[in-house]
């Protein structure tokens, strides 16, 4: 009988693919969107574990430089000098640390933008959840705290996976059920990179003025915010009027929240003030302009995905940065190269040799049975 990932497993052990390229076989079967499989298809070619080799072999040829240089001090060879070294080294750190940040876009792209809805009662939070899951998922009312129990939808959005919470309103509450909602609500905030505050632009109050205060924070702590100014579909006076409070509004927003993307919205029509598009398609606008694919290719699969992975790429942005501290306070060359080794390891940790057995186990247990 096969044992989870065990055709895999085997497969790389006998050096048919790599580390990296066996994990994303794991997350080629688990993609969820379009992006992740496209990422995931180029990392099993090999494309992210050849610009690992390559910058392995970058650090290598640096290191033999030094050594050789130590070992056959008899030949007529010369030391690299240090601020030769220095120079290759910050090359090959700028490259590494690309290699790193480019976590923050791989784990979106695998495991989804976590996304919490946020806003006093009644605001629209659970009509935009059902907006954007084109599907009737949580229960919408007149009645204020219809909302208590945290109401998650899974999408897929302009190539996006978003992980939607739709929330308990926040307001000082006297009902102890309601209260027990609201401390989900907070709580789940703290979970979430992206924060969706929504308002009900008809009826802007004290309430209000307590979300603005979170999402502040929030954006402080490097959250990303988006203001849903919502019920612009409702009929205020006349145009003019609207638009006099619409244009009120955003610059209070913008005074406030200092401009995230503030869009004025009907989650109940799906549309948006002034415009054309639909209320849909302007969130996937939105999240376009946030998290902005560009710089990486995903076709060429060289963006981390894993945990795992950018734990040792960590470490070897460590090893490369104590490499150049130890040249920049005057000590000698071999020393740095000290260093330069361990990142050599960490690298190759990354990427299959000399992995453990109990992490290689952990790796193929999340696998079906055999694949
Ligand atoms: N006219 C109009 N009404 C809306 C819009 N969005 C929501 N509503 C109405 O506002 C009321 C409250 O909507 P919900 O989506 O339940 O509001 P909520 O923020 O989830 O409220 P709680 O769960 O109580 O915190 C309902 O009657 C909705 O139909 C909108 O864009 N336009
Ligand atoms: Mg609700």
């Amino acid at each position: 009988m096969a044992s989870p990932g065990e055709f895999t497993k085997t497969a790389y052990i006998n050096g048919k693919i790599s580390l990296t390229g066996a994990e994303a076989i794991g997350r080629l079967i688990a993609a969820v969107s379009e992006s992740g499989a496209r990422l995931a298809s180029a990392q099993t070619k090999g494309g992210l574990s050849k610009k690992i080799g390559e910058i392995s072999d970058n650090i290598k040829e640096i290191i033999s430089e030094v050594y050789v240089f130590i070992d056959y001090p008899g030949e007529d060879l010369t030391d690299m000098a240090p601020d030769v070294m220095l120079e290759n080294l910050t090359a090959v750190k700028n490259n590494l640390e690309n290699l790193r940040e480019s976590y923050n876009i791989g784990k979106i792209i695998s495991d989804g933008i976590n996304c919490a809805i946020i806003g006093k009662p009644n605001a629209g939070k659970s009509t935009l959840l059902n907006m954007l899951s084109q599907n009737d998922i949580a229960i919408v009312h007149d009645t204020p705290g219809t909302t208590r129990d945290i109401v998650y939808s899974r999408i897929n959005i302009g190539g996006f996976v978003l992980n939607l919470y739709d929330t308990a309103g926040i307001r000082m509450s006297h009902d102890e059920i309601e209260n027990i909602g609201i401390e989900k609500a907070r709580a789940k905030i703290s979970e979430c990179e992206l924060i969706i505050g929504v308002f009900d632009i008809n009826n802007f109050d004290d309430d209000d003025h307590d979300i603005l205060e979170i999402l502040n924070n929030e954006k402080n702590n490097g959250k990303k915010i988006i203001a849903v100014l919502n019920k612009c579909d409702i009929p205020v006076g006349n145009v003019f009027m609207r638009s006099g409070i619409a244009a009120q509004c955003r610059r209070e927003f913008t005074e406030r929240i200092h401009a995230f993307r503030t869009i004025m919205i009907s989650a109940k029509n799906n549309t948006v003030l002034n415009s054309d598009i639909s209320a849909y398609d302007a969130f996937c606008e939105c999240l376009e302009d946030i998290y902005k694919l560009s710089g990486y290719d995903l076709d060429s699969g060289e963006i981390l995905t894993e945990e795992r992975q950018y734990f040792e790429i960590c470490a070897a942005c460590d090893n490369l940065n104590s490499a150049i501290s130890a040249l920049e306070s005057g000590l000698t060359q071999d020393i740095a190269g000290l260093d330069l080794e361990l990142a050599v390891k960490n690298l190759d940790r990354c990427d299959s040799k000399s992995v453990s057995e109990d992490i290689v186990d952990k790796i193929f247990r999340n696998f079906c049975i055999g694949k």
